[in-house]
């Protein structure tokens, strides 16, 4: 499966982070249309993370969201509205759990996720990790990361298959008790383990046919090398803990891994991480976009509107179409 999107031309609308938060997703989705139907936009590109709210159960919009992105996608089509995977949409493909301080991320999106599960998990798995343009930006939700910037790590993820690492855990499974397995490599006894599968991701009891995905969850994160390979490329905190010089070598050999022949990547567009004032330049080569969630004010929240065919050589000469969040007074 392919996992880059390649556009050679039109306006490309892009958003990123909002974690399941109803308001300004609409904000910026009725810009695009109104864009859309005068021929000033083509495409709509979320680069990832828009489920998961920070806030209380009742303020998060996240199935909703993924819900109303499914359906505009299927109406206009999946070169116009497109979704990067984020990493906070990758572990409800593996049931593997995601939790900050006191959210639970995971469990509230399963327990809401009910007779929509199926769509919405094969949703996620058709997803794009790049889009990648003919004036030469990519966009990735996280960044670049050394163990994803070599030639090897970037064909294995634009090829990557989550089917191909759910079947081998599976195939590892069908090897050994499931029991002894909880017992030996969880530490949990079989009370313990169904009271967590309930819990993290929303199973009926030992007869569901998903019972035992948390344990397959748990296997998944021990394979190597895809493991680590989609943790660095979703996960990564780019330059943070690195000299500038290091990250700066590192995104340059990202961008060149994955640029496909003859259309050379030069400038990586990103969220994925907070931004004061809703955007800011990394390393020359780098554009964060916070639009919303991880902007710091929130109403300082931008997106980047750009011709996807005029070459961009370094991030500065993206700042002129980056705008604030529509009906922003900031
Ligand atoms: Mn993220």
């Amino acid at each position: 499966m392919k996992r880059a999107v390649d556009l050679s031309q039109g306006i490309a609308c892009v958003v990123t982070d909002l974690h399941g938060q109803w308001e300004p997703y609409t904000r910026y989705r009725d810009h695009f249309l109104a864009l859309h139907e005068q021929g000033e936009a083509d495409s709509l590109i979320f680069l990832g993370d828009v489920i998961h709210g920070y806030g209380p159960p009742e303020e998060d919009a996240s199935l909703s969201i993924l819900w109303d992105i499914m359906q505009l996608q299927a109406e206009l089509g999946s070169r116009t509205v497109i979704l990067l995977l984020g990493n906070h949409e990758l572990p409800h493909i593996y049931g593997v759990t995601l939790a900050k301080g006191e959210i639970n991320f995971t469990a509230r999106f399963e327990h809401a996720l009910g007779e929509y599960r199926e769509p919405v998990i094969a949703f996620l798995k058709s997803l794009p990790f790049a889009v990648r343009t003919a004036g030469g930006v990519m966009m990735t939700h996280a960044g670049a990361a050394p163990g994803t910037a070599t030639p090897e790590a970037a064909q294995r993820l634009l090829d990557f298959s989550h089917q191909a690492l759910l079947e081998e855990a599976d195939r590892l499974l069908a090897q050994q008790e499931a029991e002894k397995l909880i017992r030996d490599a969880l530490g949990l006894d079989p009370g313990e383990y169904e009271e967590m599968a309930r819990y993290h991701l929303a199973v009926s009891g030992p007869n569901d046919p998903r019972y035992n995905d948390l344990l397959r969850g748990f296997v998944v994160t021990n394979l190597k090398p895809e493991w680590p390979l989609l943790w660095d490329f979703f996960f990564t905190q780019c330059e943070a803990g690195l000299l500038p010089s290091a990250y700066s070598n590192i995104l340059a050999r990202f961008l060149e891994v994955y640029s496909p022949p003859e259309m050379p990547q030069r400038v990586l567009v990103t969220g994925h991480i907070p931004v004061p004032d809703g955007y800011a330049i990394i390393a020359g080569q780098q554009l964060r976009l916070a639009s919303w969630a991880h902007a710091i004010p929130q109403e300082s929240g931008c997106y980047l509107l750009f011709d996807v065919a005029a070459p961009i050589e370094n991030a500065r000469q993206l700042l002129p179409f980056v705008h604030r969040i529509p009906g922003s007074e900031w």
